[in-house]
Protein backbone atom coordinates (compact mmCIF):
# COMPACT_ATOMS: atom_id res chain seq x y z
CA UNK A 1 0.00 0.00 0.00
CA UNK A 2 2.82 2.17 1.39
CA UNK A 3 4.67 1.70 -1.99
CA UNK A 4 1.60 3.22 -4.18
CA UNK A 5 2.40 6.58 -2.55
CA UNK A 6 6.22 6.71 -1.46
CA UNK A 7 9.37 5.09 -3.64
CA UNK A 8 12.44 4.58 -1.70
CA UNK A 9 15.16 7.36 -2.41
CA UNK A 10 17.61 6.68 -5.07
CA UNK A 11 21.64 6.07 -3.80
CA UNK A 12 22.59 9.71 -4.54
CA UNK A 13 18.90 11.30 -3.18
CA UNK A 14 19.39 9.48 0.10
CA UNK A 15 21.46 12.00 1.78
CA UNK A 16 18.77 14.64 1.25
CA UNK A 17 16.05 12.98 2.99
CA UNK A 18 16.00 13.64 6.40
CA UNK A 19 15.78 10.94 8.86
CA UNK A 20 12.35 9.32 9.09
CA UNK A 21 11.31 11.05 5.93
CA UNK A 22 10.61 8.77 2.33
CA UNK A 23 10.07 10.60 -1.24
CA UNK A 24 6.69 11.46 -2.36
CA UNK A 25 5.80 10.85 -6.01
CA UNK A 26 4.20 14.51 -7.45
CA UNK A 27 3.65 16.95 -4.98
CA UNK A 28 0.72 16.47 -1.67
CA UNK A 29 -1.14 19.08 -0.18
CA UNK A 30 -1.04 19.45 3.47
CA UNK A 31 -3.68 21.69 4.34
CA UNK A 32 -5.56 22.66 7.87
CA UNK A 33 -8.97 23.29 7.11
CA UNK A 34 -10.38 25.19 4.30
CA UNK A 35 -8.06 26.59 1.10
CA UNK A 36 -8.68 30.91 0.75
CA UNK A 37 -9.45 31.87 -2.33
CA UNK A 38 -7.45 35.19 -2.96
CA UNK A 39 -6.94 36.87 -6.88
CA UNK A 40 -3.40 37.94 -6.96
CA UNK A 41 -5.25 41.72 -7.88
CA UNK A 42 -6.49 41.51 -4.17
CA UNK A 43 -3.62 39.73 -1.73
CA UNK A 44 -1.70 41.92 0.01
CA UNK A 45 1.07 41.84 2.77
CA UNK A 46 0.94 43.53 5.89
CA UNK A 47 4.10 43.92 7.87
CA UNK A 48 3.84 45.31 11.49
CA UNK A 49 5.00 44.86 15.12
CA UNK A 50 8.46 45.83 16.15
CA UNK A 51 9.04 47.78 12.40
CA UNK A 52 7.78 50.71 10.25
CA UNK A 53 4.25 49.36 9.19
CA UNK A 54 3.97 48.81 5.01
CA UNK A 55 1.82 47.14 3.06
CA UNK A 56 2.47 45.52 -0.40
CA UNK A 57 0.06 44.72 -3.04
CA UNK A 58 1.00 41.38 -5.55
CA UNK A 59 2.40 44.56 -8.28
CA UNK A 60 4.97 45.67 -5.32
CA UNK A 61 6.29 41.82 -5.03
CA UNK A 62 6.73 41.88 -8.59
CA UNK A 63 8.72 45.18 -8.70
CA UNK A 64 11.12 43.49 -6.15
CA UNK A 65 13.94 41.40 -7.58
CA UNK A 66 12.88 38.28 -8.60
CA UNK A 67 14.85 35.14 -8.15
CA UNK A 68 14.33 31.33 -9.15
CA UNK A 69 14.77 28.64 -6.67
CA UNK A 70 15.10 25.20 -6.01
CA UNK A 71 14.73 24.02 -2.72
CA UNK A 72 13.66 20.49 -1.00
CA UNK A 73 10.36 20.27 0.88
CA UNK A 74 10.27 18.07 4.17
CA UNK A 75 6.62 17.58 6.05
CA UNK A 76 6.49 16.71 9.02
CA UNK A 77 4.22 14.08 8.16
CA UNK A 78 6.97 12.03 6.53
CA UNK A 79 7.28 12.83 2.89
CA UNK A 80 9.78 15.03 1.64
CA UNK A 81 9.59 16.05 -2.00
CA UNK A 82 13.50 17.43 -3.36
CA UNK A 83 14.07 19.62 -6.05
CA UNK A 84 10.76 21.78 -5.75
CA UNK A 85 11.65 24.94 -8.16
CA UNK A 86 9.63 28.13 -7.38
CA UNK A 87 9.64 32.30 -8.66
CA UNK A 88 9.47 34.68 -5.94
CA UNK A 89 11.43 37.34 -3.80
CA UNK A 90 14.40 36.56 -1.39
CA UNK A 91 13.00 37.42 2.44
CA UNK A 92 16.42 39.42 2.48
CA UNK A 93 15.60 41.65 -0.86
CA UNK A 94 12.07 41.87 1.14
CA UNK A 95 13.75 43.39 4.24
CA UNK A 96 15.71 45.88 2.45
CA UNK A 97 12.43 47.42 2.33
CA UNK A 98 11.47 47.25 5.88
CA UNK A 99 13.06 49.14 8.73
CA UNK A 100 13.04 46.99 11.27
CA UNK A 101 13.39 47.60 15.59
CA UNK A 102 16.92 46.57 16.62
CA UNK A 103 14.66 44.86 19.30
CA UNK A 104 13.05 42.41 16.87
CA UNK A 105 13.99 38.73 17.92
CA UNK A 106 10.91 36.88 16.21
CA UNK A 107 8.56 37.13 13.47
CA UNK A 108 4.61 35.42 13.16
CA UNK A 109 3.54 34.63 9.70
CA UNK A 110 0.28 35.62 9.48
CA UNK A 111 -2.08 33.74 6.46
CA UNK A 112 -5.67 34.79 5.29
CA UNK A 113 -7.76 32.18 6.68
CA UNK A 114 -6.38 32.63 10.23
CA UNK A 115 -3.23 29.78 10.26
CA UNK A 116 0.14 30.96 11.42
CA UNK A 117 3.62 30.01 12.48
CA UNK A 118 6.45 31.49 13.86
CA UNK A 119 10.06 31.73 13.84
CA UNK A 120 13.05 33.15 15.45
CA UNK A 121 14.49 36.38 13.41
CA UNK A 122 17.90 34.55 12.13
CA UNK A 123 16.01 31.70 10.68
CA UNK A 124 13.46 34.16 8.96
CA UNK A 125 16.39 36.19 7.48
CA UNK A 126 18.58 33.35 5.89
CA UNK A 127 19.50 34.17 2.29
CA UNK A 128 17.75 30.60 1.03
CA UNK A 129 14.21 31.80 2.17
CA UNK A 130 11.95 33.44 0.02
CA UNK A 131 8.55 34.44 -1.04
CA UNK A 132 6.98 32.70 -3.93
CA UNK A 133 4.51 33.24 -6.53
CA UNK A 134 5.45 31.11 -9.16
CA UNK A 135 5.38 26.89 -8.67
CA UNK A 136 7.31 25.17 -11.57
CA UNK A 137 6.64 27.80 -14.00
CA UNK A 138 3.41 28.09 -13.42
CA UNK A 139 1.28 30.72 -11.15
CA UNK A 140 1.19 29.09 -7.56
CA UNK A 141 -1.85 26.79 -7.29
CA UNK A 142 -4.16 28.31 -4.78
CA UNK A 143 -3.67 24.56 -2.98
CA UNK A 144 -0.32 24.84 -2.59
CA UNK A 145 -0.37 28.82 -1.21
CA UNK A 146 -1.27 31.14 -4.42
CA UNK A 147 -1.53 33.74 -5.31
CA UNK A 148 1.74 33.93 -2.62
CA UNK A 149 3.31 32.02 0.19
CA UNK A 150 6.78 31.89 2.38
CA UNK A 151 9.28 29.09 2.15
CA UNK A 152 11.61 28.35 4.55
CA UNK A 153 13.78 25.33 3.00
CA UNK A 154 15.66 24.62 6.41
CA UNK A 155 12.59 23.78 8.47
CA UNK A 156 9.82 21.30 7.96
CA UNK A 157 7.15 22.83 5.56
CA UNK A 158 4.90 23.63 8.23
CA UNK A 159 7.11 26.94 8.93
CA UNK A 160 6.04 27.93 5.32
CA UNK A 161 2.88 29.82 5.29
CA UNK A 162 0.14 29.45 2.45
CA UNK A 163 -1.75 32.67 1.72
CA UNK A 164 1.05 34.72 3.72
CA UNK A 165 -0.98 38.01 4.18
CA UNK A 166 1.23 39.43 7.84
CA UNK A 167 4.59 39.60 8.98
CA UNK A 168 4.20 40.47 12.73
CA UNK A 169 7.73 41.45 14.36
CA UNK A 170 8.34 40.73 18.42
CA UNK A 171 10.92 40.67 20.90
CA UNK A 172 9.78 37.55 22.19
CA UNK A 173 8.65 34.21 21.22
CA UNK A 174 4.70 33.75 20.01
CA UNK A 175 3.48 30.50 18.77
CA UNK A 176 1.54 30.00 16.07
CA UNK A 177 -1.01 27.39 15.44
CA UNK A 178 0.66 23.91 15.11
CA UNK A 179 3.39 24.80 17.49
CA UNK A 180 0.17 25.80 20.23
CA UNK A 181 -0.71 22.55 19.23
CA UNK A 182 2.43 20.08 19.96
CA UNK A 183 4.51 21.07 16.86
CA UNK A 184 8.31 21.70 17.65
CA UNK A 185 8.83 25.89 18.13
CA UNK A 186 11.49 25.43 15.77
CA UNK A 187 11.22 22.04 13.44
CA UNK A 188 14.95 21.29 12.22
CA UNK A 189 13.91 18.13 9.88
CA UNK A 190 17.89 16.92 10.69
CA UNK A 191 17.43 17.44 13.73
CA UNK A 192 13.80 15.64 13.74
CA UNK A 193 12.24 18.61 15.60
CA UNK A 194 8.80 17.20 15.17
CA UNK A 195 7.27 17.57 18.47
CA UNK A 196 7.59 19.62 21.50
CA UNK A 197 8.15 18.00 24.65
N1 LIG B 1 -1.88 28.86 5.66
C1 LIG B 1 -1.42 27.61 5.77
N2 LIG B 1 -0.12 27.36 5.50
C2 LIG B 1 0.37 26.11 5.60
C3 LIG B 1 -0.45 25.04 6.02
C4 LIG B 1 -1.81 25.30 6.30
O1 LIG B 1 -2.60 24.43 6.66
N3 LIG B 1 -2.26 26.61 6.15
N4 LIG B 1 0.09 23.76 6.13
C5 LIG B 1 1.53 23.68 6.33
C6 LIG B 1 2.05 22.33 6.21
S1 LIG B 1 1.82 21.28 7.53
C7 LIG B 1 2.78 21.92 5.14
S2 LIG B 1 3.52 20.40 5.04
C8 LIG B 1 2.91 22.78 3.95
C9 LIG B 1 2.33 22.05 2.77
O2 LIG B 1 2.45 22.78 1.60
P1 LIG B 1 1.83 22.20 0.26
O3 LIG B 1 0.36 21.99 0.53
O4 LIG B 1 2.12 23.21 -0.77
O5 LIG B 1 2.51 20.89 0.03
O6 LIG B 1 2.24 24.04 4.08
C10 LIG B 1 2.29 24.60 5.37
N5 LIG B 1 1.69 25.91 5.32
MO1 LIG C 1 3.20 19.43 7.11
Amino acid sequence: MLGKFFKPPAPKQQDRVPPGQHLATGFPVLTYGATPEIAANDWELKIWGLVEPITLSFADLLGLPQTEFTADFHCVTTWSKLDVQWTGVKVTDLMRQVTLDPKATHVLQHCYGGYTTNLALEDFLREENFIAHTLFGDPLPAPHGGPVRLVVPHLYAWKSAKWLNGLEFLDHEELGFWERNGYHRRGEPWAEERYSD
